[in-house]
């Protein structure tokens, strides 16, 4: 080696406090120093003692010796306090806990890099056959369809109409599916769509011709599973459906249909199944327009004997920023068979129990989200060292890990309340109050929780430094796929304005159902004095939307228009407020459950008033909006 290079080396290595091929930092650090009196020159003698001891980092391997540990994936569901305190609480049967210990050591040991491997060998459009036969065949790889048998085997969408834990049953579920969703490759997309295939299937009606498809969704055969697609955006958007929809159904002799239209964005394409929407033709081949024209179809996807996809052609799939582990795809319907499932018209109102589902779903995967990458960051912090310790012993960095946690721990207890009221619903004992909530709360859980995840992943690749932001650690991956929760299945604001249309059709009452809740959840925590500055702040802000509602009323729709997201918000985190301080009096809380309450209510639990105190939601304000995004430089 010669003596330059040996210098690069020095300095390369200078000020590392590690200790290299056994040799203490001290004695390196004493060898550095003599290096570096410049222009010395050390005798050959000298040069090979050097080398023989071994002393020089990187003398003998061009990478060193130090390599920075990886956060290493532990069971998911052990490491998970919240949720297993949680279940604790509302499931504590033997079954379930074995279940998802059980579940949760095989997706670190072994789903994990499934889902890696989905990641990295992205579905690909084979459009045509060596001979030049059309054939569209969506190859995707072995993993992918290994998801699809373990989800199966796993219950995955099966446990949700077994119902073997009753009321809990979705509870169950879901807690399922959130330590499987960010390992599972995306495969939780599909199934978020088979299950919204068998809710409205089984809300229609388990009959002929989509009584096989509902056995084959909700099977445990991995032989027998299917998957559904879900097919409502066009190429006008996916957004306003009503006006969106150009897909027209052709009326058959024999009582079905033909699809004729180009659907612009369909997830999971290799689906077996799909559930869209169309216009049906009357005699003379004209369609109504707008909502009142769109009823709900159920096609199969399947091939003729030739191995052509029968009335599809995959136009070409979507070169997305994440969710690249799942086929999206442009497909034109020309001539697909379909059944007619809803009455013409009620198109939009039948695949309604489809979208609660999804959105639900949506919300599984964004806590989830946060809880992998707070996870993955917790055990970095255990092993790497910078400034002379573990992060673990920053104060600073600990802070930070804690704010994430809070945010997880509010998503969590959100989204399993939804699933404990979706669970309620579905086996029967509903009360009014608990259906006004899940109305309202679904488009609530789904808007917040998908911005929440974005933020959350996003802080948590900042604690692993660089190597956050590299690829083939795999975490920017949860961010690129964090980033489509608060897209698909309604954005923030087609959401926001759910609310209110909830609100409106309800004539308040999903709104006096949310107050009483609120109120009685508060009650529960009257007397626990740790709790009691939570419990202010959560009823102070619940005090200030209540004068924020009575007075909307008076107000124009365009006023409420402006306000729907600070309401939705408000909404979220009153709400999640109150389940934190819930959890919180249970008699097996932990003091890690009281402080994540008390810091969760120090943020602005009602935006929405404090946006009204500063006038943002006056006539007023559009124009100022308008005119600051489309301000122009002025000419010189
Ligand atoms: O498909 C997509 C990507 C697929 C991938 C999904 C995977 C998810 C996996 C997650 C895990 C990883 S993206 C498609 C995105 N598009 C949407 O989500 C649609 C967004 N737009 C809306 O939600 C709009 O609000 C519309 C389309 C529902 C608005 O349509 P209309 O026609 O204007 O709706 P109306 O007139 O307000 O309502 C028509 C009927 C009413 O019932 P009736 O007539 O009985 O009064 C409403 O009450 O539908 C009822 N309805 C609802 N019911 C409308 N929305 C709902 C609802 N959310 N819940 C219950």
């Amino acid at each position: 080696m010669s003596v330059c290079s040996v210098l690069l080396n020095r300095r390369a290595a200078g000020g590392c406090c590690r200790v290299w091929c056994g040799v203490p930092r001290q004695l390196v650090h004493i060898r550095s120093a003599s290096v570096a009196e410049a222009g010395t020159r050390r005798s050959d003698e000298e040069q090979q003692l050097w080398e023989a001891a071994g002393y020089l980092p990187f003398s003998r391997a061009k990478i060193g010796s130090f390599f920075q540990e990886r956060p290493v994936l532990k069971n998911p569901f052990l490491e998970d306090a919240l949720l297993r305190g949680y279940l604790r609480r509302h499931l504590p049967e033997k079954a379930a806990s074995s279940d998802l210990r059980a579940f949760g050591e095989r997706v670190a040991n072994e789903v994990d890099g499934w889902g890696r491997e989905c990641e990295v060998t992205a579905p690909r459009l084979v459009h045509f056959d060596p001979w030049g036969r059309r054939v569209d065949h969506i190859v995707t790889s072995p993993a992918w369809k290994r998801m699809k048998d373990l989800s199966a085997q796993e219950g995955l969408v099966a446990i949700g109409y077994e119902r073997s834990f009753g009321e809990w049953s979705r509870v169950y579920q879901m807690s399922k599916l959130f330590i499987f969703s960010p390992s599972s490759g995306l495969y939780t997309c599909p199934l978020a769509m088979t299950d919204g295939a068998a809710k409205v299937i089984q809300s229609i009606g388990v009959s002929w011709p989509v009584d096989e498809a509902y056995g084959r969704l909700t099977t445990r055969q991995p032989e027998r599973f299917w998957t559904s697609g879900q097919w409502m955006t066009e190429r006008q958007g996916g957004s306003d459906v009503a006006s969106g929809t150009e897909t027209v159904a052709v009326p058959q002799t024999d009582g079905s249909y033909k699809l004729h239209g180009f659907k612009w964005f369909t997830s999971a394409t290799d689906a077996d199944m799909t559930l869209t929407l169309a216009r049906a033709q009357d005699r003379t081949g004209a369609t109504t327009p707008g909502s009142r024209g769109l009823s709900l179809f159920y096609a199969e996807v399947s091939r003729d004997e030739d191995g052509r996809l029968k009335g599809i052609e995959v136009q070409r799939l979507k070169d997305k920023l994440g969710t690249r582990q799942m086929p999206t795809a442009e497909l034109l319907l020309d001539g697909l068979p379909a059944h007619r499932l809803s009455e013409e018209g009620r198109g939009v109102a039948s695949i309604a129990s489809m979208l609660t589902i999804t959105r639900i779903h949506n919300s599984v995967s964004a806590a989830a989200a946060m809880r992998r990458v707070v996870q993955l960051a917790r055990d970095y912090a255990t092993r790497r060292t910078a400034f002379g310790k573990l992060l673990k012993d920053h104060p600073l960095h600990i802070q930070t890990l804690a704010r994430m946690e809070v945010e997880t721990r509010g998503a969590f207890l959100l989204v399993m309340d939804v699933c404990r009221l979706l669970g309620r619903e579905e086996s029967g004992i509903a009360t009014q109050l608990d259906a006004h909530l899940l109305r309202l709360l679904t488009p609530v859980v789904k808007l917040y929780t998908a911005k929440q995840a974005v933020a959350v992943v996003s802080e948590g690749l900042e604690s692993f430094g660089g190597q956050g932001y590299i690829e083939d650690t795999g975490l920017p991956g949860l961010l690129r796929d964090a980033q489509v929760l608060s897209i698909w299945e309604g954005t923030t604001n087609v959401l926001s304005l759910d609310v209110l249309r909830c609100v409106a059709r309800s004539s308040g009452m999903v709104l006096h159902a949310y107050f009483s809740h609120v109120k009685s959840l508060l009650a529960g925590a009257s007397g626990v004095s740790s709790l009691a500055p939570a419990v202010k702040a959560v009823d102070g802000a619940l005090s200030e939307l209540e004068v924020f509602v009575r007075g909307a009323a008076t107000k124009a729709p365009g006023y409420m228009e402006l306000a729907a997201r600070d309401l939705a918000y408000s909404l979220a985190r009153i709400y999640t407020g109150a389940l934190l301080i819930d959890h919180a009096c249970w008699k097996g809380a932990s003091p890690s459950d009281t402080y994540a309450a008390l810091r969760w209510c120090e943020n602005d639990l009602c935006p929405v008033a404090t946006k009204q105190a500063r006038g943002c939601f006056e006539s007023g304000t559009p124009p100022l909006d308008a005119a600051l995004v489309f301000d122009r430089p002025t000419q010189d």
